[in-house]
């Protein structure tokens, strides 16, 4: 029998820290160690519905502290990848009740990340074949969209600039979407603020160069995702509503001017809110690149917003626990090593080693890469 396996040791004490409970706003978390939201692309079709699949991947995840659910666009312009879930029709919701049940039945968390891509889509996957939607009629730099199996990925067009008007109603989009998941039988909702889609292109001054109340000054920059997350609120309660932001990303081609000025001036607004969480990618780990953090933006934040900090970004255990320990962050989530290890929590708290991810079945595709991992029981079996 190999040393590693979970009987033969007992936890780390340095890593005590991810297995102390954690209030965070209504819900109970077990541990500090969260599931990031991570898009697999493996919603059935037609329809972009979960179904049991998915339900499994998620149950068998169901001893993070809180999964966060891949993002689930809102509304049909909200789309960017093919086979991506959505939340704006019946059939979603009740396949999402299929994962919020075998979540629960496992005693686990789940929030559902609500996601709207903005400029980041293509015709293809959008209503008569329309332009995407975005602040400002700017294509992004590099910006691609997974259109299909067959076709693969392909550059983001120049996008339509929002009328004024149409701005409100895509605030009602989010609202419905959260009152969706709501009835889906979620435990809140994440707004997906990060990573280039439509607030991030809100909120830097690269994307957004409107001249109404939507655009211009850092205050006009953070109304929409203010909105937003208001509208949100008004359904779940403060304490179920959280956000993701990507302050020094720099991914689907965001640039801004002084994004220590922007988050500040939007951190403050969302402690304001008193908002349960702010999720916050420190460092996007798409390549194997290694992790670059802006420590003073960072500790800004912190600082500035004082509810619960999540840190994201290519943690490992060991330093996972010593940010907890520094104050630098209350929870930290993981994505990639929830992939390839459904019972990630376990391997930690029993220092044994995880699995190999597969690059290759990341998007789309069926069990394979999705459901197959092993957890250790069956690997020492
Ligand atoms: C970037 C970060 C994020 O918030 C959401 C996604 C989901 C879709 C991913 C995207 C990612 C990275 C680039 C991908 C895209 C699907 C197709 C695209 C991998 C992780 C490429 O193949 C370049």
């Amino acid at each position: 029998m190999k040393n590693d396996h979970p009987s033969l040791n007992p936890t780390n004490a340095e890593l005590a820290p991810l297995f102390e409970p954690y209030k965070l706003g209504d819900i109970t978390l077990r541990n500090r160690l969260l599931m990031s939201p991570l898009t697999r692309s493996r919603a059935q079709q037609p329809g972009d519905v979960p179904f049991e699949l998915n339900a499994l991947y998620y149950q068998q995840r169901a001893s993070a502290g809180l999964i966060i659910s891949e993002g689930a666009y809102i509304s049909p312009f909200g789309k960017g990848y093919a086979y991506t879930p959505g939340i704006h029709t019946e059939a979603q919701v009740e396949g999402w009740k299929k994962v919020t049940q075998a979540v629960h039945q496992a005693g686990g968390n789940i929030q559902l990340q609500l996601w709207h891509v903005g400029r980041i889509s293509h015709p293809s996957l959008l209503p008569n074949g329309a332009a995407p939607i975005a602040p400002s009629a700017l294509q992004a730099e590099g910006g691609t969209s997974f259109i299909s199996m067959e076709e693969g990925r392909v550059p983001t067009p120049t996008p339509r600039a929002l009328e004024s008007h149409e701005i409100s109603s895509i605030v009602e989009e989010f609202r419905k979407a959260a009152k969706n998941a709501k009835d889906a039988g979620f435990d809140g909702v994440q707004i997906h603020g990060a990573n280039g889609y439509l607030i991030n292109q809100f909120l830097a001054s690269g994307s957004n160069q409107r001249t109404d109340a939507y655009g211009g000054s850092v205050q006009n920059r953070i109304r929409f995702p203010l909105q937003v997350l208001e509208a949100v609120i008004d359904v779940w309660g403060k304490n179920r509503v959280g956000i993701r932001i990507s302050p020094t990303g720099t991914y689907n081609g965001i640039t801004d001017d002084d994004p220590y000025t922007t988050y500040k001036a939007f951190a403050k607004e969302l402690a304001q809110l008193d908002l349960s969480y702010l999720e916050v990618v420190e460092s996007l780990f798409l390549n194997n690149n290694t992790p670059h953090r802006e420590e003073a933006l960072l500790g800004m934040l912190r600082e500035t917003f004082t509810s619960t900090y999540i840190a994201n970004g290519g943690y490992t255990a060991i330093e996972a626990s010593n940010r907890i320990k520094s104050c630098h962050a209350d929870l930290i989530s993981f994505g990639r090593p929830f992939i390839s290890n459904p019972d990630f929590v376990q391997r930690v708290r029993s220092n044994a080693s995880l699995n190999e991810l597969d690059m290759n079945t990341l998007y789309g595709g069926d069990a394979k890469g999705y459901t197959d991992y092993p957890a250790l029981e069956q690997a020492f079996a």
